[in-house]
């Protein structure tokens, strides 16, 4: 038995759940929470500069580590402020806990100073929100908010704390408590048997590794399925890293902008397609005739909601990743040897090959393209990519090499600017171990720049790459094949780009500026030895585009650079 500050037993709760940081922004309405935590042996407080930060830091942190993700702040702005990032963390399935403070209950809907109804605010970003009214009900929902942030689709859980709710005395005795127990669904073993008999039986059969096969920490199995069956296996844009860049299987990305060509191409030529822990999304399938005739779906899904909600699927299965996939392997092994690979099989690496992008330009100022040639060529299998949005977050998908999982990391279904320097500072704290790499544009580079004195502050040694074409050039493209127009896109004025060796200096960082292809390594180089935050500034080539389209067979390719026309059909105005 034993009474202690209903605070003080929820940060007791979170040591007892393997919280070990926590990213946060202090303010009146939390502060009892804030001296409960002072106490704390355990957790770890990076103070943050903007709350939107603390919960991208939460989310790349959560997506890195594959444990659950904590951000804290004040009443009233604080969680507005974590609005994009509990969005973020649901659209792509990744548990976060944010923690936020509110008025005293008496003041609840009195329009106090700060109080907003931030529960209500965030609940269709939110797998589920509380406004604690009643301190003796927080440890249990504290409990229930990791059960639900982790169990089946994982996503974000906000906890609104009124300030008389935090310093109330609460019966709590942690010796006799734990953490609830999380149900994973395992599959039917009829539909396991069902799927073999459609993977054996089809001509051209594909696997599409999803973000949830990454989540469930399933990969390993998901390849050895493929491997037993000889199956090519392509990815989403979230289950990059899930098979091995160079694996003998992997015909790569499929999408209408984060694709690989040998990807959508291969995809187009099947006739059954495996797809586990993804959700189809509308950047991924593109036009959506195209993408489903001629061939069968079947799908695998921990929730329930996901299957038949995009696309016709001919057979669902909803379990967790992990179970179904080492059901299907352990039934696959019964049912058949390891199968022998068609030519189609054995062909995947010489095509894969053939089809890769051009990347290897001279010129002065530098193509984007060369900038990746760099990165792939400099940085092992074991560096972290954190990417967002832009021109830049296509290329790098485009071009990148990645060999693991959890060691590409972006917002892809909501591709919020801003995202991904703190995603890189929570991944570092996550891995310290591992050289953490941020490519940036450089408008999106203003939007919470500010978490760079986190890094600074914190000894956070991460390195940012910043591509600056000085312009907002995914809009600058659009504007151009679809509107005809070339209106507010530019970032540089009066002849001035916005000077990012500066700005990493501003916040005693390192920073470099390159502006030529052979000076791309040796900067790199200075940046790893430094062990510094470091900002590498790339000035490339203002105009290049990037091979997108409307519909898995409208990408047009770089090079020979598309015609006006091409690029009009890609867009589908042709
Ligand atoms: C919060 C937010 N606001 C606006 C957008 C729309 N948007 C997407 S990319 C982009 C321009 C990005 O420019 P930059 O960071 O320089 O990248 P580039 O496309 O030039 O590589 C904008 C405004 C967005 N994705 N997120
Ligand atoms: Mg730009």
């Amino acid at each position: 038995m034993g009474r202690m500050l209903a605070a003080e037993a929820m940060v007791k709760i979170m040591e007892d759940e393997g919280v070990e940081v926590i990213f946060g922004i202090p303010g009146a309405g939390i502060l009892p929470f804030y001296s409960a935590l002072r106490k704390s042996t355990k957790i770890k407080h990076y103070l943050a500069r903007h709350e939107e930060g603390a919960s991208h830091a939460a989310d790349g942190y959560a997506r890195a580590s594959g444990k659950v993700g904590v951000c804290v702040g004040t009443s009233g702005p604080a969680g507005t402020n974590m609005v994009t990032g509990l969005y973020a963390a649901q659209v792509d399935s990744i548990p976060i806990i944010a923690i936020t403070g509110q008025t005293v209950t008496a003041q609840l809907g009195k329009e106090a100073f700060q109080a907003v109804d931030i529960a209500e605010i965030v609940k269709p970003v939110t797998k589920k929100s509380y406004c604690v009214r009643e301190a003796n009900q927080l440890p249990a929902i504290t409990r229930e908010a990791f059960r639900i942030a982790k169990e089946g689709r994982p996503g974000p859980v906000l906890i609104d704390l009124p300030l008389d709710v935090q310093r109330r005395e609460v019966e709590y005795d942690p010796s006799i408590d734990s953490s609830l127990e999380i149900l994973k669904p395992a599959p039917d073993d009829r539909k396991i048997r069902r799927a073999l008999e459609m993977l054996l039986e089809a001509e051209k059969p594909l696997m599409l590794l999803g973000g949830g096969v990454i989540i469930a920490n399933a990969c390993d199995e998901f390849v050895e399925l493929a491997e037993h069956l000889s199956i090519p296996v392509v990815t989403s844009l979230m289950g990059k890293g899930g098979i091995a860049a160079n694996h003998p299987l992997y015909a790569g990305q499929v999408g209408t902008s984060c694709n690989t060509p040998y990807g959508n191409k291969i995809f187009l030529e099947s006739d059954l397609v495996l797809g586990v822990g993804c959700r189809f999304s509308d950047r991924h399938t593109g036009t959506l005739d195209v993408y489903t005739s001629g061939r069968k779906f079947i799908h695998i899904d921990i929730e329930p909601t996901q299957i038949g909600r995009i696309i016709p699927t001919d057979l669902g299965i909803v379990a967790d990743a992990k179970l179904a996939l080492s059901a299907l392997l352990e039934m696959a092994r019964k049912m058949t040897p390891q199968r022998e690979p068609s030519e189609r099989v054995n062909d995947i690496p010489k095509v894969r090959l053939q089809c890769e992008r051009r990347l290897d330009f001279d010129q002065i100022p530098i193509k984007p393209q060369r900038v990746f040639k760099e990165i792939n060529e400099f940085f092992d299998e074991d560096t972290v990519f954190v990417t967002c949005i832009g021109l830049n977050q296509i290329w790098s998908s485009q071009f990148q090499r990645v060999f693991k999982p959890r060691h590409y990391l972006m917002p892809a279904g909501a591709g919020p600017l801003g995202w991904d320097l703190p995603a890189s500072i929570g991944a570092k704290v996550a891995r310290p171990e591992k050289l953490v790499v941020n490519i940036v544009g450089d408008y999106g580079m203003g939007f919470c720049g500010e978490e760079m004195a986190v890094a600074v502050m914190y000894d956070i040694p991460i390195i940012v790459i910043v591509i600056n074409n000085g312009y907002l050039s995914l809009i600058r493209q659009q504007e151009k094949y679809i509107y005809d127009m070339n209106f507010e896109v530019a970032t540089w004025y009066e002849g001035t780009l916005v000077d990012f060796v500066k700005f990493a200096e501003t916040y005693g960082a390192y920073g470099q500026r390159v502006e030529k292809p052979a000076e791309i390594k040796p900067a790199l180089k200075r940046a790893v030895e430094s062990n510094r935050p470091s900002v590498i500034e790339i000035i490339v080539e203002r105009e290049t585009d990037a091979s997108m389209g409307t519909s898995l067979d409208k990408i047009v390719e770089y090079e020979p650079l598309p015609t006006e026309a091409e690029m009009l059909v890609a867009v589908g105005k042709g």
